[in-house]
């Protein structure tokens, strides 16, 4: 039996879809009357304290998101039973979108002559062309890796940080903490898609910041973090681009989200804010993923996408 446990998400829009794909396997949400005992998976986004209260027979958790963080800090998390979580070509094809407009927005200078528009202001600025700008992208993951493709693909120079090295065609990759500040050196535009961990809390901060390359962008090096509001620092950032070291950020998810209405960050022309936008689990395409899951896992086939909890992604 499927047990779902999902916050702040069409819940109903999954039992339909996911129904439609399992066929006669069990489908239960919270309200419904059902035995802790009889519940194989727990399918799940932002879960309650007691999320996992008698589930005793649980194969797997499966997870809404790409990134397990909070998942992972649960305070009753079952301590043995693996965790699935989200991998899903249209959430990567929706992520990739979100860091190309970004980056393009940046490069040729789209917020400044936005803002040039409001008052009225002629002047012309011709931005380089995009072999010029060097994109780096911190985590070289199901979701850096695809965009690292994409922007290589439309002209930037594309530099990595992950880990662990990898090998991506025309991609220049630094691995491990000891090539941080190498890989900085060389980013114009910094994009964060690094999993939330205790290794990459508070990674986008004032120091680092001062490190990314003051090269072809007018106005300064540029951040973009579509992963999580945990990786950076608020004030910092509020810091770096009132004085010039950030000339501008494109920032989706926050500390505390909603973000609050008294934010500084709202105010400040150089940051677009989205609301966490950047990328969505939808029910068409993951209920496929999902009920994939279950039936490999039930015919024998084992789990995919597994986490390492020790890794914390
Ligand atoms: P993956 O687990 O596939 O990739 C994570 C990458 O980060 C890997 O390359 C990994 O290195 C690297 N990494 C992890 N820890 C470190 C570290 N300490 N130093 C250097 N590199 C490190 O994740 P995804 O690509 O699927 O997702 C990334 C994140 O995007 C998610 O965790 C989530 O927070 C966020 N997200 C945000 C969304 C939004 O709407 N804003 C939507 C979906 C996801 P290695 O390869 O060596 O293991
Ligand atoms: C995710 C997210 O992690 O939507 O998938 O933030």
């Amino acid at each position: 039996m499927l047990l779902l446990h999902l916050e702040e998400v069409d819940e109903k829009a999954w039992v339909s879809r996911l129904s439609e794909l399992l066929g006669d396997y069990e489908i239960v949400t919270r309200n419904d009357d059902f035995d802790p005992a009889h519940i194989h998976y727990i399918f799940v986004w932002k879960p309650r304290d007691n999320a996992f209260d008698g589930l005793e027979n649980l194969k797997a958790i499966l997870c809404l998101g790409a990134g397990v963080d909070a998942l992972v800090d649960h305070p009753h998390l079952p301590d043995s039973v693996p965790i699935v979580r989200y991998v899903d070509d249209e959430l990567t094809r929706c992520m990739s979108d979100y860091v190309i407009a970004n980056v393009s927005m940046h490069h040729r200078g789209l917020s400044r002559f936005r803002n040039d528009q409001i008052n009225r202001k002629w002047e012309q600025y011709y931005p380089p062309p995009s072999w010029d700008i060097s994109v780096g992208i911190m985590g070289l993951g199901v979701l850096g890796s695809d965009a690292a493709r994409q922007l290589k693909a439309i002209g930037y120079q594309v530099n990595g940080w992950s880990r662990s090295a990898k090998n991506i065609d025309g991609v220049r990759v630094f691995a491990g903490g000891e090539q941080l500040d190498d890989f900085l050196g060389q980013s114009d535009i910094l994009v964060n898609l690094l999993p939330l961990t205790t290794q990459t809390r508070n990674i986008l901060n004032y120091e680092n910041f001062k490190k990314l390359r003051r090269g072809p962008l007018r106005g300064g090096p540029v951040v973009i973090n579509a992963a999580r509001g945990g990786h950076q620092n608020e004030e910092d950032l509020e810091r770096a681009l009132k004085d010039g070291t950030l000339g501008a950020a494109s920032l989706d998810v926050f500390n505390v989200e909603p973000l609050p209405e008294d934010s500084r960050l709202w105010k400040l022309p150089n940051c677009l804010i989205t609301p966490h936008i950047a990328a969505i689990s939808s029910p068409t395409s993951g209920a496929s993923y999902f009920s994939r899951v279950i039936i490999n896992n039930e015919n024998g086939l084992g789990l995919e996408n597994l986490v390492d909890r020790k890794r914390g992604y």
